[in-house]
């Protein structure tokens, strides 16, 4: 199932999606107004948060195709993080844009990956809103990743994530890298959290990202997770080394769409992000 949450004049809702048919499971349980609510009762349970879902199911009001046409956050985790050079194509435009090779290929062929701290709530926007670009910039790009949803240090989850990011200030000096890629509206995540069981194989989905300005496209791309170099269980497994995690966090894996250097995302475009199987996230943009 894919899960979707909005907010009503009653209050927020939990939205699960199964083929075109959705679900108000806030109805059928009111205490479950969230992923993180779903996601708590599972981990209590022991079970996948479709199982759960999946009891609630029949209690639930039945909502028509377009509750989940505008959709907010899927879920606000108290830690964004996200790991680096985990594509070759990333570890190449990154060699490109500093003159430093090595440090480069050193992260993508070592055992241990690049994992940054990324994102807090307060920077991070969801489906709708615009992400930001630095106004002391002149290199932006977004970043399309898959995210992995991880509920006290379990795999619960996907979603689509935008890493914005300045290569200006990150190609100017690695050591610059907080500064590259945490900043106000620097991240995005949704349109929701699809669950393992829907996504199937993480390492083989179709991600594409289309970026239009003026009316026009300035800029398209598309991949497959299969050139993901680390399993996501991996990442999560060095991301939770020695680093006890908040009851809920996301993992962007890393980007393989890359526009041409002469590219540069600028405020007043649209940022669309599609992964197969989890859903399109769609972005203005503003500067910063
Ligand atoms: O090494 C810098 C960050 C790279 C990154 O964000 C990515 O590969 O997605
Ligand atoms: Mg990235």
């Amino acid at each position: 199932m894919r899960y979707y949450r909005t907010e009503t004049a009653t209050g927020p809702l939990l939205l699960a999606r199964e083929g075109r048919k959705v679900y108000d499971l806030t109805t059928a349980r009111r205490s479950v107004e969230s992923f993180r609510d779903l996601a708590r009762v599972a981990a209590t349970l022991e079970v996948g948060v479709d199982e759960v879902a999946g009891r609630l199911l029949d209690d639930a009001a039945l909502l028509d195709d377009d509750a989940v046409s505008d959709p907010d956050r899927p879920v606000v985790a108290e830690e964004v993080w996200a790991a680096g050079v985990t594509y070759e194509v990333s570890s190449d435009a990154r060699e490109a844009e500093s003159g430093r090779p090595e440090i480069y290929q050193d992260v993508f062929t070592n055992e241990r990956p690049e994992i940054f701290f990324k994102a807090t709530p307060s920077r991070t926007v969801g489906p709708g809103e615009a992400v930001g670009v630095r106004g002391d910039s002149d290199w932006d790009v977004p970043e399309p990743e898959l995210g992995v949803v991880v509920y006290e240090g379990e795999i619960v989850g996907y979603t689509v994530g935008n890493d914005v990011s300045s290569r200006d200030i990150e190609g100017q000096n690695p050591l610059y890298l907080p500064q590259a890629k945490v900043y106000d509206r620097c991240c995005s995540v949704g349109p929701c959290v699809a669950s393992p069981e829907t996504v199937g194989d993480p390492r083989d989905l179709e991600l594409s990202m289309t970026i239009e300005r003026d009316g026009e496209t300035a800029f398209e791309g598309s991949t497959s997770t299969s050139n993901l170099a680390r399993s996501p269980e991996e990442l999560v497994s060095y991301l939770t080394r020695h680093n006890d995690l908040p009851e809920l966090t996301v993992l962007l894996t890393g980007t393989s769409v890359v526009p041409p250097e002469e590219f540069t995302l600028r405020e007043g475009d649209a940022v669309d992000i599609d992964i197969e199987n989890v859903g399109t996230l769609s972005n203005g943009v503003t500067q910063v």
